[in-house]
């Protein structure tokens, strides 16, 4: 855990969020400016900054958030499909610095990435 860190105090309970799944290395919530009709946070319950620091050490946290995406977006009922999308620093707008991949769905989403 670190500090100063927002998604820490999520997933310790000292800030509220609206949870929709949690394990022991994976912690989701719904986030607080949703841009679709879903729009959920999954976040690794240890910190890593971003996808910068992703490491041999870490990696089985990623991967864990990548089994449990697939069950967060039927339980949302996205089975039209839906898009994952993890910002990495200044350039792409990272605005908290603690790895997080964005579920969107629920609509026709844009096709443009940039
Ligand atoms: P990013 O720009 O990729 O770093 O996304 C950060 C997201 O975090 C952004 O979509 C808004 C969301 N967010 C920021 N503060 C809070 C909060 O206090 N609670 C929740 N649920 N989401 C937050």
């Amino acid at each position: 855990m670190a500090n100063d860190c927002l998604f820490c105090k999520i997933i310790a309970g000292d800030i509220p969020s609206t949870k929709v799944y949690e394990d022991d290395m994976v912690y989701a919530f719904r986030d607080i400016a949703p841009m679709a009709p879903t729009h959920v946070l999954v976040v690794p319950k240890v910190h890593i900054a971003s996808a910068d620091e992703v490491s041999a050490e870490n990696s089985a946290y990623v991967a864990r958030i990548f089994e449990v995406i697939p069950n967060i977006a039927a339980a949302d009922g996205l089975t039209g499909g839906y898009r994952v999308i993890t910002n990495c620093g200044a350039d792409a707008c990272q605005s908290v610095k603690h790895l997080h991949f964005h579920i969107l769905g629920g609509k026709m989403l844009a096709l443009e990435m940039a």
